[in-house]
């Protein structure tokens, strides 16, 4: 196969992204105090842009600390975008921080409090004002805060109608502004808060379903939070493919049962990070490529550059990898001896003038039950794919 350099060097079509929170990772953990310097956000548009990145994301106070005054607001902006400008670099999505100030510890948009929820959509505007102004595509909601610890403490039909609520009303402001943004929900199951509202792409998907404005919204899974919920990942990106909802994707690694841990994308589960980017792939994704993960807490300010490097290195070479699977002739044998093909076909193409067809061949089980679905053979080959035996 082509591991040759080229394949493997990122290049702004790959489109990959990086968050300020993600670079500028200080280490910081519930145990320990940040192991690195902060990172000035103007560097990092530098160091992605010359290790062949597209963009970044940010939160609101990534860029801009909360409670900074007008005119230093003013200069921070103008100096990051004209980096942004200078490098050609884009801004994948933008977020609020609704989750690190003091005052969302019952949670942002579904807090008890109204002041706090009022609060919070406020912040959001504000923030939606930001991302507008650096042209960002995506604006994503990840409800860090939104959820409990005490089942008796909130009704979740109360706290999902402000959820819906919130984002009807946010949707109805990018509009009525004329900005060209779409929002994108990102599910997870706990962590901060005990159990969150909209703990995975499933629940999310649905959601979407309720608002005003549906068309304007779809999901931001990301491989660390399915995981966490001990979900199959591509499983659930290939629904939101299949819903025509994937409008951003946080791409990471994660063992399950373990807290969010936000390694480098392939660190963990190679099969099922090569299964995600197949997927993607073939589906012609080409929605930003966002790394939202960080660097190991071992690492020094130099080790955050080689984590962003193996980040895209890894997506690429699993990329390559499943071209190369999708190219071996016993590879497509193995997957018409399974079956893949067959299950792209209609069951009933004639609809219910099939019906009584289908009732006699329901007299078929005895038989059908004889074959093999050579699912052994073709799971093998990815392992040999994956280590380079073929
Ligand atoms: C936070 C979280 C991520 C979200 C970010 C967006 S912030 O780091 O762990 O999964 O994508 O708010
Ligand atoms: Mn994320
Ligand atoms: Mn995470």
């Amino acid at each position: 196969m082509a591991t040759d350099s080229d394949a493997l060097t990122p290049r702004p079509e790959h489109r990959f992204t990086f968050g300020l929170w993600t670079v500028g990772n200080p280490g910081r953990d519930p145990f320990g105090d940040p192991v690195r310097a902060p990172v000035d956000p103007v560097d990092s548009v530098h160091r992605l842009a010359d290790l062949g990145a597209w963009g970044l994301s940010l939160h609101d106070d990534d860029l801009v600390p909360y409670g900074t005054p007008a005119a230093e607001h003013e200069r921070i902006v103008a100096r990051f975008d004209a980096a942004l400008q200078e490098r050609s670099m884009g801004i994948g999505m933008a977020t609020t921080n609704l989750f690190g100030h003091p005052a969302f510890k019952d949670g942002a948009f579904t807090s008890n409090d109204r002041a706090v929820r009022r609060a919070a959509i406020g912040k959001a505007m504000k923030s939606i004002d930001l991302a507008a102004r650096l042209r960002a595509e995506n604006y994503i909601f990840w409800g860090g805060r939104e959820g409990t610890e005490v089942g008796a403490a909130k009704d979740p039909r109360d706290a999902l109608e402000r959820y819906r609520e919130a984002i009807n009303i946010l949707a109805d402001y990018v509009v009525e502004q004329d900005y060209n943004l779409r929002f994108a929900i990102e599910p997870k199951p706990n962590e901060p808060r005990g159990d969150l509202w909209l703990p995975t792409v499933g629940h999310a998907l649905h959601f979407i379903t309720t608002l005003d404005r549906p068309d304007m919204c779809g999901v931001n899974p990301e491989v660390a939070h399915e995981t966490m919920a001990g979900l199959a990942f591509h499983q659930g990106v290939g629904q939101a493919l299949w819903a025509g909802k994937l409008f951003h994707i946080d791409l990471n690694a994660q063992r399950i049962g373990r807290y969010d841990q936000d390694f480098r994308f392939g660190a963990e589960d190679l099969k099922e990070a090569f299964m995600l980017v197949r997927l993607l792939e073939r589906a012609g994704y080409d929605g930003p490529r966002h790394f939202d993960a960080h660097a190991y807490r071992t690492e020094d300010a130099d080790g955050v550059w080689d984590f962003a490097r193996g980040c895209m290195r890894t997506y690429l070479a699993l990329a390559e990898k499943a071209k190369h699977f999708d190219a071996l002739p016993e590879v497509q044998e193995a997957l018409a001896a399974a079956s893949v093909p067959e299950l792209a076909e209609p069951s009933v193409p004639g609809g219910l003038a099939e019906a009584e067809a289908l009732k006699a061949e329901s007299t078929t089980l005895d038989a059908l039950a004889q074959r093999g679905y050579f699912n052994e053979r073709l799971d093998q080959l990815v392992v040999d794919v994956l280590m380079g035996l073929r």
